[in-house]
């Protein structure tokens, strides 16, 4: 745990050590088993020609930067997580796999990494730290691709300013080591962590992800990005783009986002356009705040939940975008399994899930808000009362606060996240099943009830249909829901993974059809998701690829990220599509 860059502060080693034997306590798995095939060769290349390409690039970086992907594969779990391939295989474990791991240790090693491929073309798959749970970890799309580990040597916090409130970041700074940083020097400022804390703090924004104080939306929050292009030539957008005096950076970088001319920040997230090297952000002011939850008895109480929430969020009455969730995750965030609450197969009843739930702190209950409320104190009371009086609408809706339930119970960490401070809490679910391993499914619909009843409806249909427990969690915005699925599943169980597949391949499609996408999604699901914006004749997409061709004419960078392939690529039976649901082996069929 006295890892240099990706565990866990010393704060945290006790509920760390504790959460790896629980969930390793519940692996039926041995830790690694003897690979089926060799080293999983890139698309097109001779042993003879990857090991001359290797050799090569050996010789550029140093021999300890470069690792063959050819041992056991070892899943370990989330602070000792691979590089290797997706920990939460979903498919056959030797499918998302490298080839090999280089580890760069500045920008300029990374462009001649990009170099390197283009000379051999080979893909090459950029990570910041592999820890994209749920979404395809460290896996490249492109089985035997070559991972670029960002994050093992560079992880240098570069700047934090604190008059400006920002700082800047190197691709392996996790929100951990973040924070740390910020309490060492005592600067009044917050970062802002997702659900888990080990994860990139650049990696998750390039991928769009969501924290929860009022800073939470993380693209938006970057200011500044350093790019190296699949030409291997170095960018850098923002003010950043105007040279600064005397060589050093611009002085506004960290200051203003858009600066002169078209936007070009956002074609380099969850793209392959580029490489992120260095990323801006700007730190919250840290402020007074309070957490707190409703729960609410009826699951039928669900549209009105949802239709007071949108003008308390459009008025930004509510202080961050809290989160919906299901009486049923009250128990999987306890780390019990789901064999303690449960017999047999197939997903819990509702019943059983009442009963359980009678015992927890919260009591009976359908649906339970998470929310946070911040500044001065009187200024929260003032809004706590707005909000009471709105869900109070709701007959038998109940009020808490941290002080009313137990030290263990999620509302503490949970206001722990709110405010800032990266924690692990949610790994506890895993727990629910042997090997429990998680898969996301990630719609986004509009904030109103009905709507939000027609997603929730066909979301519980398929999962029922499939036989797997339904945990819906819901970022609720003024406008508009992150309705957040988590598939758990079995590692183990291979039908398991093949009813988990189809569930989201149904999923996407139905959801599609009423105008419902994915804002994020797996590796596997990319192809599917970016099908579904389709408007114009694929308008989206043939621009898409247009920039694509342009930028990577060799097709070497990410090929197949987010489901845009490069030309070498398209067309050849690389594309997963909603038929796809047996996937042992991924790509085109010989
Ligand atoms: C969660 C939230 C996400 C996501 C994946 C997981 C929360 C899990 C809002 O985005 O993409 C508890």
């Amino acid at each position: 745990m006295e890892d240099t860059y990706s565990g866990v502060p010393s704060r945290l080693s006790k509920e760390a050590a504790e959460c790896r034997a629980r969930l390793l306590g519940n692996r039926t798995l041995p830790a690694s088993q003897p690979r089926k095939h060799g080293v999983r060769l890139p698309p097109d290349t001779t042993l003879e020609q990857f090991e001359s390409a290797i050799q090569d690039l050996r010789g550029k970086l140093g021999p300890d930067n470069v690792e063959v992907n050819d041992k056991a594969l070892v899943d370990g779990w989330y602070l000792e997580h691979p590089n290797t391939h997706d920990a939460f295989h979903i498919v056959d474990q030797e499918e998302l796999v490298s080839s090999a791991a280089v580890f760069p240790g500045s920008t300029e090693e990374v462009q001649i990494i990009v170099r390197w491929a283009n000379q051999y073309g080979i893909p090459i798959y950029p990570i910041s730290l592999g820890r994209n749970v749920g979404y395809g970890g460290a896996a490249p799309r492109v089985p035997g691709g070559v991972v670029i580990d960002l994050g093992r040597r560079m992880h240098n916090i570069l700047k934090i300013d604190g008059e400006n409130a920002s700082c800047v970041v190197e691709p392996g700074v996790t929100y951990f080591k973040l924070y740390e940083e910020i309490q060492r020097q005592k600067l009044p400022l917050w970062i802002d962590p997702p659900d888990l804390g080990g994860g990139s703090v650049l990696g998750n924004a390039i991928d769009r992800g969501v924290g929860y104080t009022p800073y939470g939306d993380h693209f938006a929050n970057h200011c500044g990005m350093e790019i190296v292009l699949p030409s291997g030539e170095l960018l850098r957008t923002g003010m950043g783009a105007m040279p600064g005096p005397d060589g050093e950076d611009n002085p506004t970088w960290q200051s203003f986002q858009h600066a002169f001319g078209p936007s070009v920040n956002g074609i380099f997230s969850q793209s392959n356009f580029g490489i992120v090297t260095k990323m801006g952000f700007h730190l919250m002011p840290e402020t007074n705040n309070q957490s707190y939850c409703f729960t609410f008895p009826h699951d039928d109480d669900f549209e009105q939940i949802v239709d007071i929430i949108r003008p308390l969020a459009q008025q930004r009455i509510l202080g961050n975008i809290p989160q919906l969730r299901h009486a049923i995750q009250e128990l999987n965030v306890t780390g019990r399994p789901k064999s303690s609450f449960h017999s047999g197969a197939g997903p819990m009843t509702r019943d059983e899930v009442r009963s359980a739930a009678k015992e927890l702190p919260l009591g009976d209950c359908s649906w339970v808000f998470y929310g946070t409320q911040y500044g001065p104190a009187e200024t929260i009371q003032s809004q706590l009362e707005v909000i009471k009086a709105a869900f109070g609408r709701i007959p038998g809706s109940r009020f808490f606060l941290p002080s009313d339930v137990p030290a263990d119970h999620y509302l503490h960490s949970r206001s722990l996240v709110c405010a800032g401070v990266p924690v692990l809490r949610e790994l506890d679910w895993l727990n629910w099943t042997p090997n429990g391993a998680h898969l996301f499914f990630s719609p986004i619909a509009p904030t109103r009830g009905r709507d939000a009843r027609t997603v929730h409806d066909l979301i519980a249909a398929a999962h029922a249909r499939h036989g797997f427990d339904l945990f819906p969690t819901l970022c609720v915005a003024g406008r508009e829901i992150h309705y957040i699925a988590n598939i758990v599943y079995d590692r183990a169980d291979a039908a398991e993974k093949r009813r988990a597949v189809r569930l989201m391949r149904e999923m996407i499609a139905e959801c599609a059809a009423r105008g419902f996408g994915e804002y994020r999604t797996h590796l596997l699901f990319a192809d599917q998701v970016a099908a579904t914006y389709s408007w114009g004749d694929r308008a989206l997409m043939r621009l898409n690829e247009t920039i694509k061709d342009a930028l990577d004419p060799n097709g070497v960078l990410a090929p197949g990220r987010n489901g845009i392939w490069p030309r070498r690529y398209r067309g050849k039976g690389w594309e997963l599509g909603a038929e796809d649901v047996d996937m042992d082996r991924i790509g085109p069929k010989a």
